[in-house]
């Protein structure tokens, strides 16, 4: 099995959510990079379909579990990152953990605003490709339903929110550096969609990874520094009021020539059998 240098540096990140939530003093760890990924707080009443995804049996209580994000499109549903959802990052299969859930309406994890709410069915997309990234995205059905105002609507194929040179924010409560900072608050960051190109020549497979334009977005900065990094994956990438990509991959954090990839909201949409996967698992969805 050929893992990425950027799969084989995310995992370790990822637990090391876990880590900093207990928290031990553990050495940074590989990401040697201390770009700041240059976000900005927000509160989540701006972007009420950021939520955290957490499990405290897994990830600890400090930060109310949180290790990844999840963006809500449906009143029962979010999506994530499948790669959130893998047993390298879980220990286990998704149901196998018994307190996962989301939680919404809080901008500080350290507080008890908002609400956590169970996540009754995980839908992992069966085509994630590991090695590559492709398709990485799943479906998280909620045991209740949020409100309507909550949701954001997906880009469809061909929006021109896909256009490179787009602004777009991406949310989350991952490392503000890339050296295993988590914060207590949710941020956002100022990014563009980039070319195509960008990411193709940076990504062109081997040790850094591959990147398919027709199942990822590429977005960041052509110099670095905004970005989105370690416990920000499955996070929502927001151009024109609307959902054009989850935080996906990349080869370190707010690195010049190195953007960020996300998955292609399109091509979620497209995906045979997500729509019912999403009816069946999220009711009124
Ligand atoms: C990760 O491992 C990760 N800079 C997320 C986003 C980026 C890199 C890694 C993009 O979750």
């Amino acid at each position: 099995m050929r893992r990425t240098f950027v799969r084989a540096l995310a995992r370790p990140l990822v637990l090391a959510a876990a880590a900093a939530a207990i928290p031990l003093v553990t050495a940074a760890p590989a990401a040697a990079d201390r770009v700041v990924v240059g976000g900005f707080p927000v509160d989540v009443s701006q972007s009420p379909w950021t939520v955290a995804v957490s499990s405290r049996d897994r990830f600890g209580g400090t930060r109310a579990g949180q290790f990844c994000v999840g963006a809500v499109v449906g009143r029962s549903t979010v999506l994530t990152a499948a790669h959130c959802l893998s047993p390298e990052v879980l220990g286990s299969t998704p149901d196998q953990v018994s307190d996962l859930s989301v939680i919404a309406g809080r901008t500080d994890l350290t507080s008890s605003h908002g609400r956590e709410i169970a996540v009754s069915g995980a839908w992992v997309n069966p085509d994630y490709d590991g090695d590559t990234n492709d398709g990485d995205f799943a479906v998280l059905s909620l045991a209740e339903a949020l409100p309507a105002s909550a949701v954001i609507g997906m880009a469809g194929a061909g929006d021109p929110a896909y256009a490179p040179g787009t602004r777009a924010l991406v949310y989350g409560w991952g490392d503000v550096t890339g050296a295993g900072d988590y914060p207590r608050g949710l941020r956002a960051a100022r990014v563009r969609v980039l070319p195509d190109t960008l990411c193709e020549e940076a990504y062109p497979g081997g040790g850094e990874g591959r990147y398919l334009a027709d199942s990822m977005v590429c977005a960041g900065e052509r110099e670095g520094g905004r970005d989105a990094c370690q416990g920000d994956s499955g996070g929502p990438l927001v151009a024109q009021g609307k959902l054009i990509g989850l935080v996906s991959w990349g080869n370190g954090c707010g690195r010049a020539g190195s953007p960020g990839v996300y998955t292609r909201v399109s091509d979620i949409i497209r995906i045979a059998g997500w729509r019912s996967a999403v009816r069946e698992g999220a009711g009124s969805g």
